[in-house]
């Protein structure tokens, strides 16, 4: 076995490395240094195999497909565990298994698993290199596609190898194919150890450990050690007509449209008038708080990884914009003349289907629900002069959002931070096809990190409270819903570039120049309140929109406090009385015998 390159100066980093070759047994070890010629020949090699498809040179420059195989297209939650030393330090919002079983049973899958494969050595950085709130991890993969993807999604190379040398400490992923079995498909985390092992799926989710292994489950328990925060949400920056710029940071479940947002486009009055966005990130955000309380968001990731379908010239035009050189499709349809194809796409036809197989509306969708391009953050045309900065941004503003089709109001706002964590802690979404699973169940999904928090949510509850100084300079929070239906089952808000109009009052709200209504749930606007010129909003949006139905909010907070109580006493008490006093104002609220009751 032949080393390619000499290893790296650290020796820890070389040993983890020997080790793993003995228990995996490769071919060879490339150490990746992120060049331009080290991914085109990965890419020729991708091409000889099969493994990827060059798409039309003309309409489409450096771009490929891949087609992942038909089980392995999505998360897998069930067979993705955090193993602590305490069970309950994993909380009941995660599969937990012991840190030794964990390893025992992986390792038995890793043995030899790399035999006659290259085993690739893949240092990288979340966030910008230089930046003090980044990490670094180094992922070792025996899948090209994994390592193309990487040097996409993160700063991948020699320069994050010079930064783990300096720092000595990095965070350890350890990825295989394997067989690509479901039966031997596991993705484990060791937050303890600041390891990670996942086995048997190539699917991004679940192989580019970067994202959400590392920037989320690892980085939010390292968060929580450090006393910083490490998220699930898109950071966009809107600036007004006057130059000034504010920076919101949003969580959504996935495939709830985090990257459309990202990317908004203002609808026309608001472009005549000078409104500007800027997108910082998509999908993850880590921030850290100053002396002041101020937090400070940067995009750990370096590259979108999003989902094709629905992202078309009304949805999203920035990102079309950006798909048509140096990007990686997987599992979208193809046309006859080698160009991706997906729903939601406003042009051409689809000759292949995610599989391969000639299109056949009977088959379903040309592309799968949850295919994906990945592609590198500069080339979106609203990226963000800023997003490179070391230091972050100031974030305004922190929305949660769900996808709710009754009870919850487009937008309101939360009291004071406290209250905001509860928000955030309450937040529920119909589920999407990002997981395997079931789609369109409501499901409670805090801070959109059901999947991704690398701890009991009862601690996570406890350190988001922690950043509520008193004096601190913090954002407001807010909470957003753009999925409410209206009878006919139809979307009552029109979406996409008119979310600009709810942020708007959301800005106003953080400078202290708009009004609101207070409730129990929290401040609402009311029509009057949006810049709704120009939208065809219905009667029955007006009303249902902006309004708060004190007996159906009752039930959900019945259904939130149970939800509060199952973590038992790792619950902030802080959230259960919030919970209690919003309950019982609510209660007075109640129509008939319970008012009087109160
Ligand atoms: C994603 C997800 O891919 O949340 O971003 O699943
Ligand atoms: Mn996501």
């Amino acid at each position: 076995m032949a080393l390619t390159t000499a290893g790296s100066k650290l020796a820890s980093l070389n040993a983890w490395v020997e080790s793993v070759a003995a228990l995996t047994e490769p071919q060879q070890i490339h150490w990746c240094d992120g060049s331009d010629a080290e991914d085109q020949a990965l890419k020729l090699l991708m091409v000889e195999r099969g493994d990827l498809i060059p798409l039309n040179p003309d309409t489409h420059p450096n771009c490929y497909l891949h087609r992942s195989h038909p089980s392995d297209v999505a998360r897998v939650e069930h067979l993705t565990f955090v193993c602590t030393s305490e069970r309950e330090d994993a909380g009941s919002n995660n599969h937990w298994m012991a840190p030794a079983d964990a390893h025992a049973k992986v390792d038995a899958l890793f043995a030899g698993c790399m035999r006659g494969r290259t085993l690739y050595v893949v240092p990288y950085c979340m966030g910008p290199i230089d930046s003090p709130i980044a990490r670094c991890g180094v992922e070792i993969t025996d899948s090209p596609y994994v390592v193309a993807n990487m040097r996409l999604m993160t700063r991948m190379g020699a320069a994050a190898l010079a930064r783990i040398e300096r720092e000595g400490s990095f965070v350890r992923g350890l990825h295989s194919i394997g067989e690509l079995d479901p039966d031997k498909r596991f993705i484990m985390h060791f937050p303890e150890e600041l390891t990670i092992k996942s086995i048997g799926s190539g699917y991004g989710g679940n192989a580019l450990l970067g994202k959400k292994c590392h920037a989320l489950r690892i980085g939010s328990y390292q968060a929580r050690r450090e006393g910083w925060l490490a998220e699930h949400m898109l950071i966009v920056g809107i600036e007004n007509p006057a130059g000034e710029t504010h920076y919101i940071a949003a969580a959504f479940p996935s495939a709830c449209g985090k990257t459309n947002l990202a990317m908004l486009i203002p609808p026309e009055g608001y472009r005549e008038a000078g409104w500007k966005v800027w997108t910082v990130g998509d999908d993850i955000c880590w921030m850290q708080q100053d002396d002041e309380g101020q937090l400070w968001a940067i995009n750990p990731e370096a590259g979108y990884f999003g989902v094709a379908p629905g992202t078309g010239a009304k949805t999203n035009p920035n990102a079309l914009a950006m798909l048509n050189r140096d990007a990686i499709f997987t599992n979208v349809g193809l046309t006859a003349d080698l160009q991706p194809w997906w729903e939601g796409l406003d042009q051409g036809r689809p000759a292949k289907d995610s599989q391969g197989r000639d299109f056949d509306p009977a088959n379903g969708p040309a592309a799968h629900p949850n295919a994906r391009f990945t592609v590198s953050a500069k080339q979106c045309p609203s990226y963000s002069p800023v997003a490179e900065s070391a230091q972050g941004v100031p974030l305004s503003a922190i929305v949660f959002g769900g996808r709710r089709e009754s009870l919850v109001p487009l937008v309101f706002e939360a009291r004071d931070w406290q209250h905001g964590v509860l928000i955030g802690a309450a937040m529920a979404s119909e589920t999407t096809a990002a997981a395997t699973g079931a789609v369109g169940v409501v499901r409670r999904d805090s801070m959109a990190m059901k999947p991704f928090c690398g701890y009991n949510f009862g601690d996570y509850f406890a350190h988001w409270l922690t950043f509520g100084k008193d004096g601190a300079k913090l954002p407001k929070i807010f909470h957003v819903n753009w999925f409410r239906k209206g009878s006919d089952g139809k979307f009552l808000w029109p979406g996409f570039g008119d979310n600009l109009r709810v942020l708007e009052w959301v800005i106003a709200r953080c400078e202290g120049k708009a009004s609101g209504q207070a409730t129990p749930i929290g401040f609402l606007p009311t029509p009057d309140d949006l810049n709704l010129a120009g939208l065809d909003l219905s009667d029955e949006a007006r009303d249902v929109l902006f309004a708060m139905d004190p007996q159906g909010w009752y039930r959900e907070f019945e259904a939130i406090k149970q939800y509060l109580h199952d973590f038992g006493s790792r619950c902030p008490q802080a959230l259960i009385d919030e919970a209690n006093l919003i309950e019982s104002e609510l209660h007075v609220l109640q129509p008939g015998p319970q008012a009087s009751a109160a």
